[in-house]
Parts: C-alpha cells; structure tokens; sequence
C-alpha cells in the first residue's frame, strides 16, 4: 500500500495539529424537498449549465444517509469534519429560522461532539435561496443584511455545537463564476457584476462575522478563500505586470480588503461601471480581525499580457489531473511565504486541498495512487511552510467522498471515498486509507 508520510520532527504529527475531511451541503446532501429553492436548483434546470445534466436533488443522499457519513468519518480517524449549512433549509421565505432544518444541523452536530470530532461549519458555500436572487442576489446591497441576519439566527441556534465558523467558502467562485463569467450559478455575465458581487460578499462576511462574534466568541470565526496563484508565462516586463494584474483580480481582491481593509490598486484601472459602490465604513466592516484564515489551494495558472483584456490564461501544462488542473504544489509554498509576508494572518488552516482522478472501482477497491502522490506532495509543503515560521493548524482534504462537482456534475471525482452513485455505496479509496494511516500513526 502507498502510504502518506511525514518526517519525525513534523509538527503535523503533533496532537495541536488538526486534520479534518471536507464537504458542502449542496454537493452531497439531496433532501431538496424539505428546504427552499436554491440559486443551484435553478442553474442545474436550465439547459447546457451542468456537462451531465445532473443536478442536486440526490446527490449522495446524504440528508439519508448522514448517520453512516459520519461513522464513515470517525472510521477515518480525522480530528474535524467541515461541513457547510444549507441556507435555505434553515431560513424560512418570513426570515424566521425553519426549525426542522436546524434539527438537521444539530442531529449532526451533536453526532459529531459524541465521537470528539471538531465541527468546522461554513455559512455559506454557493447556496443562495433563489427568492434572495430574485431580488438581485449579491448585486443587491440588501442581500449582505439577509446573510448576517441568517449568520445571527443560526449561530444563535447551533453555535454551542459548533468549534469553528467560517462566514463564507470562497467568494470569488460565487462573484466572478457565477456574476461575471456566469459559469456557475446564478449564471449572470458581465465584467459589470463581477466587483459589486464580490463587494457584497465581504460586506456580508464583515456584518456576519460581527454576529458570530457576539453569539460564539469562544468559537474560531473566519473566512476561506481560495487561490490561485499567478505565474508569468515569460521574464518579459509586460507578462510580468500582466500577471500581476491578474493575481490582484483574482486573489489579492478578496485577501487585501480582509486583512488590509482596501481593494488592490488596480481598482483604480478598472473602468467606473465595473467598479463596486463602497459606502463609508464598509471597508472597516469587511477588514475586521479573524480568528482564522481558511486557504482552499488546488493548482496554479500561467498568464501573459494581452492588449485587449489585460492579460490572458494559457493552457496548463502537464501533469494535470483529470479536471484538466496542473499539479504544481510549489505554488502551494509561493502562495503561503508570500501571503505570510504581505499580511498580518491569524493562524492558517488548509481548508481545502484534493485532487479529481480518473479513479476505478475494480473488485471493491480504488488504487489512486495519483490521488496519494498528489496529497503527498502537498502535505509535505505544508510541513515546509511550518518549518519556516508560518502558524499552519489545520489540514482538510478535499472531499470527504465524490459528489457533485457543480458545473462538472458527477463526472469529476475529488472524493477520499468512493460513491456508487446508483447505489449509495461508500469505499474508501487508498487515499483514503493512506490518509487514515497517517492520522493514526501520529
Ligand atoms: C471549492 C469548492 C468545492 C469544490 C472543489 C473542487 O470550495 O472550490 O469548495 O466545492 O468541489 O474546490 O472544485
């Protein structure tokens, strides 16, 4: 068997070390009938969004099936399970809490306290209840009040169960994908979208986070991002400058205004219709202190400047995994020295960080041995990047089990676990095992 390993002196062999497995409610619950619609609903019915033409409403069935999901995480041995809430199955239309939707959350929840295992709970991770788009969805200022009403209500409800709140699982997926290139949901397109969206969503984590202060203090309260950091397709001046306007778009836009209190220079390039509308004391809302910060880190990508748009991506080069993702974990190690030394950061955790394989289920078992290189070589960064002085608490992998990998459908696999999606089966993959090894040997 591959095996997962770390050198002696690691202190991810440590007890204060946490490794956790990670989900989101979207991907793997199904139990569409007993919650509101959400944005994901609505994308996956219309035509040509999702390859598969798949959608949530089973998924892994986990709304069923959770009682085994979470034998199946104790049996991996993991210090914490992330999970993220479900919006609309916790929120009524009226803004009252639905009280069977938190039952949900807190059979899990107090499931998890029973087994010692850390609930880590996103607040928002790409749910949005449709009848909030219908009324603009986070183009509208007034949607980032409903988010912290929902962060108030909720973690007055669950919070004692509850060791680590983050308020949102990257924004820039929910503002750029789904505002401004319109690939994921709510599908709208415009470079005109895309800042105020984003604006929005911090302002929403800045107001909930305040909440989550209030109800939770004794809980971590922060936020995931995620990166991908920018390399220049050549040495030339104008790639150079082109890649950098790229990483402050893309990455410096949501990290900058949380730990700097400001947007990134190149606002001021921006053309005034695509800039967002900042009120006075937004950004004093939005760059409160975090108790933790949560990367999500998956791959790199190669820029070069390009007279029209700024600058251009180009295609990743080999290795890939099977999402067509380049498999560089230097850049693991270039995003957190460079971040450790631009920002003042609350301790870090890898919120999130896997690999989609082309996995086979042959006689029982899964041989991804990709799968055990991949997290093998980024474990072993992050050991590095500890040994270099940068506070690294925690670990999750990216995925509990398969599930729906949005607009992928059931067609990309990032579980550490396997799911017969016909019949519901789990197995646990090597990576999974190797995984569960390691944890145990500690
Ligand atoms: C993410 C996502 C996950 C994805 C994963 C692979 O936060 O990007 O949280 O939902 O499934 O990243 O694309």
């Amino acid at each position: 068997m591959r095996k997962l390993s770390l050198p002696a002196d690691s202190k991810m062999l440590t007890s204060s070390f946490t490794y956790g497995v990670a989900t989101a409610s979207f991907q793997i619950e199904g139990g569409i009938d007993s919650r509101l619609p959400c944005i994901w609903d609505t994308f996956c019915a219309t035509p040509n969004k999702i390859v598969d033409n798949s959608n949530g409403a089973i998924a892994c069935d986990h709304f069923n099936l959770w009682e085994d999901d979470i034998n199946l995480i104790e049996s991996l041995g993991v210090d914490a399970y992330r999970l993220s809430i479900s919006w609309p199955r916790v929120m009524h239309k009226n803004g009252e809490l639905n009280k069977e939707g938190v039952q949900f959350y807190l059979n899990i929840l107090e499931r998890l306290e029973q087994k010692n295992i850390k609930a880590f709970v996103t607040l928002y991770h790409w749910d949005l209840p449709q009848h909030i788009e219908d009324n603009g969805g986070w183009l509208n200022r007034e949607t980032a009040f409903l988010f912290a009403e929902y962060a108030d209500k909720i973690s007055k409800a669950i919070g004692h169960k509850v060791h680590s709140f983050a308020t949102l699982n990257e924004p820039f997926c929910s503002a750029y994908l789904g505002y401004e290139i319109g690939i994921h949901a709510p599908g709208k397109v415009g470079k005109e979208f895309g800042k105020k969206a984003a604006h929005h969503l911090l302002l929403g984590h800045g107001l909930a986070l305040q909440m989550l202060n209030k109800n939770c203090p004794d809980a971590l309260n922060g936020i995931v991002l995620n990166f991908t950091p920018c390399y220049s397709a050549s040495e030339k001046e104008e790639d150079i400058e082109a890649t950098k306007f790229a990483d402050d778009y893309f990455n410096q836009w949501y990290a900058k205004p949380i730990f700097d209190g400001a947007y990134p220079d190149i606002i001021n390039q921006l053309p005034e219709e695509n800039r967002p509308e900042i009120f006075p004391g937004d950004m004093e809302i939005i760059s409160q202190p975090n108790d933790f910060f949560g990367i999500n880190f998956y791959t790199r990508a190669i820029y070069k400047a390009d007279k029209e748009e700024h600058f251009v991506q180009l295609d990743p080069p080999a290795p890939r995994t099977d999402i067509g993702w380049e498999i560089y974990p230097q850049a693991l190690n270039q995003l957190l020295t460079s971040l450790h030394e631009i920002y003042e950061l609350p301790p870090i955790y890898i919120t999130e960080n896997g690999a989609a394989m082309n996995d086979q289920l042959e006689d029982g078992e899964v041989h991804d041995i990709d799968r055990v290189n991949y997290y093998q070589q980024h474990l072993s960064v992050v050991d590095n990047a500890i040994k270099s002085g940068i506070k690294i608490d925690g670990y999750f992998a990216w995925s509990l089990m398969d599930n729906f990998e949005w607009a992928e459908g059931y067609l990309k696999r990032f579980g550490i676990v396997h799911v017969d999606y016909e019949t519901q089966k789990r197995t646990i993959k090597a990576s999974g095992l190797a995984y569960k090894n390691l944890i145990s040997n500690r």
